[in-house]
């Protein structure tokens, strides 16, 4: 029996991995799915809200060791302890290609610094977003995407990648890839500072519109300015594509 720790923060990626696992042929695998102690939406699914589902990868860390084969980790919140990564095999699957889009919120950087973007499977080392290459795949990404179109065609790839190296990624049967340098990391603090806008910047309008466009995320209110009166202006950019394009010849 292989016994498998999905640690997992992202509730738009649990359902699609569940059914992954639920789906497989691999009938010798007890899988647990658990959360970091930091609180996201996924505390609110049914599946997590009579609470137990808590695992502090550093506090748990010889009970995991003790009890675990295999560690997957989907966007978790929490670094794994060097301890950990040595001692079990811990996959990250994370939204980015690496090693260009290490770090938080990859699509956001793609967008601003043109630079492609992805999903990668790779196993964990003591460094972020760093180990050996499992499987990583190119997106697309177009001039009217926004950070929350870009990043859906991430989590697709993501899941893609999981459902057609399932079996290979649990026997630990796999080529890995090295990570061909360190590429890119940018961090929480690099997004923050990308938020609040420099009304008095220079630049091309297309920089203007990659910085705004890499900041709308559907709800989330990121980009702002503050205006004479101290208040913070919040900025979103709606883009529409046109699906059905009308030539001027047919006009
Ligand atoms: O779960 P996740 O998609 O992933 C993030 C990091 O990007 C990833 O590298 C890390 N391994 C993982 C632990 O955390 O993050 P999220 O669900 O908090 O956010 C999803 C997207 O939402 C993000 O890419 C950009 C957008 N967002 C999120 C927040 C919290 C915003 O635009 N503004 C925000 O304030």
């Amino acid at each position: 029996m292989k016994h498998v720790l999905v640690v997992i923060d992202n509730i738009v990626q649990y359902e699609k991995i569940k059914n992954i696992f639920e789906g497989c042929n691999e009938d010798d695998l007890d899988v647990d799915f658990c959360h970091s102690p930091i609180k996201s939406h996924i505390w609110e699914h049914p599946d997590f809200r009579c609470g137990n589902f808590i695992i502090d990868v550093k506090k748990d860390l010889k009970s995991i060791i003790d009890k675990y084969d295999l560690v997957i980790s989907v966007h978790c919140y929490q670094f794994f302890p060097k301890e950990l990564v040595k001692n079990i095999r811990c996959i990250n699957i994370h939204p980015g290609y690496n090693p260009i889009n290490r770090g938080w919120y990859p699509q956001v950087f793609s967008i601003i610094h043109n630079l492609p973007i992805g999903a990668t499977i790779h196993e964990m080392d003591e460094k972020l977003d760093n180990g050996p290459i499992i499987a990583r795949k190119f997106v697309e990404k177009y001039v009217w995407d926004t950070s929350f179109t870009l990043y859906n065609r991430v989590l697709d790839a993501e899941i893609e990648l999981l459902l057609s190296n399932f079996a290979d990624i649990i026997n630990g049967d796999y080529k890995k890839i090295v990570p061909e340098g360190d590429g890119n990391m940018f961090g929480k603090a690099d997004f923050y500072h990308l938020c609040e806008l420099d009304m008095n910047k220079n630049g091309s309008f297309m920089e203007f519109y990659d910085l705004l466009r890499a900041l709308s995320h559907g709800d989330y209110k990121n980009a702002f300015f503050v205006d004479e009166k101290g208040e913070k202006i919040f900025l979103n950019l709606s883009i529409e594509k046109s699906g059905d394009f009308l030539s001027i010849d047919k006009v």
